[in-house]
């Protein structure tokens, strides 16, 4: 498999080996894992009528009570690019890498719903999911709504604003979710940390919190996110569908999964 330039064969054979002897193992991933599915990452600048706004001016309760129209019309634009997005060799390979780590937890920042298709099956996700829909009051799963020219559409049982199941900035993540997170950085000894800016907490925080329970950290990225350096931090910068792949054929090779 050829390498982007900047990861060595060095580098790689020291993360491969620390990944294929650790017992449990959590992989941490953000935007950046999905960005070779062709979704645009938090950061980039959007595209088209979106451009000019920021994603995180967007995804705010009070963005929603503002302008609810433009908000739940943001959502719908970006859950068009997710119905047509595929899991790229990233998803598959993380979701090849539960199968032959010994104990595996795959954390993620992503709203997609890329890692389940791809076959992940335990799976934390922090930040909600794009493609379900809930009243904005009730908080309840609504699956299917009346045809209407409201927008956005009212939930059928008490009319309030319709919205997607995300957590937005100044919201709580999910309780059961966070402390899974933590519980399995505290406990793994190596945390793999894929296309994230390591911008957004909590979620961030699962990485100082890995490095302090003696953890080591194998960092997969274009670029190098903000993160101390030290001998248990292992960069390996490059796109994530080539250098997932590469790392987990270098740690277990063709070896058949549990
Ligand atoms: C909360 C869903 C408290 C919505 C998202 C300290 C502690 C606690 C909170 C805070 C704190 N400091 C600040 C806060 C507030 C805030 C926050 O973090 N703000 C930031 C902007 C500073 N946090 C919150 O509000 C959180 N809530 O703490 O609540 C609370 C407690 C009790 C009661 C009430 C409140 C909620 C945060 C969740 C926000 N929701 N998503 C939606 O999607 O619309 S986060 C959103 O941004 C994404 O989901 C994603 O998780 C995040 C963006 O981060 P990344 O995934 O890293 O994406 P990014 O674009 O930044 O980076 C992409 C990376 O990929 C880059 O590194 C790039 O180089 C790399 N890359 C690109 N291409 C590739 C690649 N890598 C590999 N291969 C490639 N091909």
């Amino acid at each position: 498999m050829n390498l982007p330039d900047f990861v060595t064969d060095n580098a790689l054979a020291a993360a491969a080996a620390v990944l294929r002897d650790a017992g449990a193992v959590v992989a941490l991933t953000g935007a950046g894992v999905s960005a070779e599915s062709g979704l645009p990452t938090f950061r980039e600048a959007q595209t088209g009528l979106w451009a000019r706004y920021r994603p995180e001016d967007l995804a705010t309760p009070q963005a929603f009570q503002r302008n609810p129209r433009l908000v739940w019309e943001w959502y719908e634009w970006r859950r068009s690019l997710v119905a047509r997005a595929e899991p790229n060799a990233a998803h598959l390979a993380l979701a090849r890498m539960e199968r032959l780590a010994p104990r595996f937890t795959l954390v993620t920042q992503n709203v997609d719903g890329l890692h389940r298709l791809a076959g992940s099956t335990r799976i934390v996700e922090l930040h909600g999911d794009i493609r379900t829909t809930i009243c904005s009051v009730e908080r309840t799963v609504v699956e299917s709504w009346a045809e209407t020219d409201r927008v956005p559409p009212p939930c059928p049982r008490c009319g309030a604003p319709l919205r997607p199941a995300v957590v937005w900035f100044g919201e709580a993540l999910p309780e059961g979710a966070l402390e899974e997170a933590f519980a399995a950085a505290r406990e793994c000894e190596v945390l793999l940390v894929v296309g994230t800016s390591l911008l957004v907490q909590p979620a961030a925080s699962l990485v100082p919190t890995a490095l302090a329970a003696g953890g080591q950290v194998i960092v997969v990225d274009v670029q190098r996110p903000a993160l101390p350096r030290g001998d248990r931090i292992h960069v390996l910068l490059g796109p994530a569908a080539t250098v997932v792949p590469a790392l987990v054929e270098r740690a277990w090779g063709a070896q058949t999964e549990a």
